[in-house]
C-alpha cells in the first residue's frame, strides 16, 4: 500500500537549519523577553542536526536560544502544547525533578513567531554539562536511567493527550517505503554508487517483519517516549550523575524499543555515527550492561516480558532505522539532515549498517545478558 503524501514527507523539503540568522535578528527575538543588553553574547551552540541552538550570555545569567526547523516540525506550537502539559504533570506530582521549561517572553509566550520562523528560550541550566560521545559505562547508565526515569514519571500521565509533533516519526513501516521511492526516483549516480548498501537494507528487512509483529501486539504499550535518546539529551552535574533530559521536541507517546534503541545506537559503539573508519565502530558490552542496568532500574517493574525479550531488538530497530533514514537522505540529495561534504550521508549510513552487523555478531552474548533480568 502506498501513501503517497506521507512518503514523500521527508525526502521532499527545503532544508532550513543552516540558514545564516544575523545576530540582529537574535537580539530582535530576545527583545521580546527583556533579554537584551549591549554586552550580550550570542554564540552557535550543540551539535544537533535538526534545530539552531545559540548560547547566551548576559552577565552571570546565561540562556539556550533555539529556532525550530519547521520542515521537520510543520506544527511547532504542538511541541510547546506537550512541554506546558507534562510541566504542568510534573509541577503536580513530581515536584522535585529539574524540567526545563521555557522562558516566557514579557506577553508570558512560551514560544515566539517571527517573520524568520518559530523561537524559544531555556534557562541554561547552571554548573550542567553534556557529552559528545559516553566514553564510559557510568554515564551510559546515568543516561539509560534518566530516560527510564522520565517515562516512569510519566507512567500514569494520559499519553493520548499528547501531540504527535513528527507524525510516524518511528514507523519503520513507512521509513522503508520512503527508502524505496528513493532507491527507485532519487539521484540516479547516487543509486548506482550505493547497490551493495542497498542490497544490504533489503537483505535485512525481516527486521520489518518483527516490528509490525510489535505494532500488532498488545503486551507493546505506548508511553510517553523521548525519541532522541543520544547522550547529549542528558544534563550530568559536576559529579557526572544525570540530572535531567532535555531536547523534547519528539517527546510523542511510542514504544520503549525508540528509546532503548537509539541509547544502543548512540552509547554502544566508541565511535559517532560520523565515523569514516568502520574499523573503529564496535559493540561494548560494558556498555550494554550499563544501558540494561540504567534504564530498568527505573523500568524493570513497568516492561512486559514481551518487551523485555525484544530488548536487543530494540537496537537492531534504531539502528536499521537510522540506516534507512540517512540513505534516503543521501539518494534524495541530502534535503533532511543536510551534508557539510559530499557523501556524508553515505558515509553515516554506512556506519549505521556496520553498526548493525557488530550488534547481530553479538546478539546471542547481549541477549543472555539481559537474560538475568
Ligand atoms: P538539538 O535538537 O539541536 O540537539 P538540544 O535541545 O539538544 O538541541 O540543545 C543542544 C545542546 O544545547 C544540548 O546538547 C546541550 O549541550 C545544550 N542545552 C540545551 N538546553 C540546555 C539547558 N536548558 N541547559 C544547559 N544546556 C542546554
Ligand atoms: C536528529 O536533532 P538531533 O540531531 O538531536 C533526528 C534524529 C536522528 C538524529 C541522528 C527530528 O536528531 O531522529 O536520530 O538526528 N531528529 C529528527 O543524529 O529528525
Ligand atoms: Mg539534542
Amino acid at each position: 500500500m502506498r501513501h503517497n503524501f506521507k512518503i514523500i514527507q521527508e525526502i521532499n523539503f527545503t532544508r532550513q537549519k543552516n540558514n545564516m540568522i544575523s545576530p540582529g535578528v537574535l537580539k530582535k527575538i530576545l527583545s521580546a523577553y527583556e533579554l537584551t543588553d549591549p554586552a550580550m553574547l550570542i554564540v552557535p551552540y550543540g551539535k544537533g542536526l535538526i534545530n539552531n541552538t545559540w548560547k547566551i550570555t548576559i552577565g552571570s545569567s546565561e540562556y539556550i536560544l533555539q529556532k525550530i526547523n519547521e520542515s521537520v516540525f510543520e506544527k511547532p506550537l504542538d511541541i510547546e502544547y506537550n512541554i506546558h502539559l507534562i510541566a504542568e504533570y510534573l509541577k503536580e506530582n513530581h515536584p522535585g525533578y529539574l524540567f526545563t521549561i521555557p522562558v516566557k517572553t514579557k506577553k508570558q509566550e512560551e514560544m515566539i513567531c517571527d517573520q524568520q520562523g518559530y523561537f524559544r528560550v531555556f534557562p541554561f541550566i547552571k554548573n550542567s554539562y553534556t557529552i559528545n560521545i559516553a566514553s564510559t559505562p557510568q554515564q551510559a547508565f546515568e543516561a539509560a536511567r534518566q530516560f527510564g526515569l522520565f517515562t516512569e514519571m510519566l507512567i500514569k500521565f494520559p499519553v493520548i493527550l499528547l501531540k504527535k509533533t513528527i507524525p510516524d516519526f518511528h514507523n519503520l513501516i513507512l521509513r522503508y517505503q520512503q527508502f524505496e521511492e528513493a532507491c527507485k526516483y532519487g539521484d540516479p549516480p547516487r543509486i548506482k554508487e550505493s547497490a551493495s548498501i542497498i542490497k544490504f537494507i533489503r537483505g535485512h528487512n525481516n527486521i520489518l517483519k518483527k516490528f509490525q509483529l510489535i505494532q500488532a501486539d498488545p503486551n507493546f504499550k505506548i508511553r510517553v517516549t523521548h525519541h532522541d535518546t543520544k547522550i547529549s539529551n542528558v544534563l550530568f552535574d559536576k559529579n557526572g550523575k544525570g540530572l535531567c533530559v532535555i531536547d523534547l521536541d519528539t517527546v510523542m507517546p511510542g514504544y520503549f524499543i525508540s528509546d532503548v534503541g537509539d541509547m544502543m545506537r548512540t552509547y554502544l559503539s566508541p565511535v559517532s555515527e560520523e565515523e569514516k573508519d568502520i574499523k573503529k565502530i564496535e559493540v561494548r558490552e560494558d556498555f550494554f550492561q550499563a544501558i540494561v542496568e540504567g534504564y530498568l532500574q527505573q523500568m524493570s517493574k513497568h516492561l512486559s516480558d514481551a518487551e523485555l525479550k525484544h530488548f536487543v531488538f530494540a537496537g537492531k530497530f534504531m539502528i536499521y532505522m537510522q540506516a534507512i533514514r540517512f540513505l534516503t537522505d543521501h539518494l534524495s540529495n541530502d534535503k533532511y539532515y543536510g551534508a557539510d561534504y559530499e557523501n556524508q550521508n553515505f558515509v553515516r549510513a554506512n556506519n549505521q549498517v556496520t553498526l548493525l552487523q557488530r550488534i547481530i555478531d553479538k546478539k546471542n552474548i547481549l541477549k543472555q545478558m539481559i537474560n538475568h533480568y
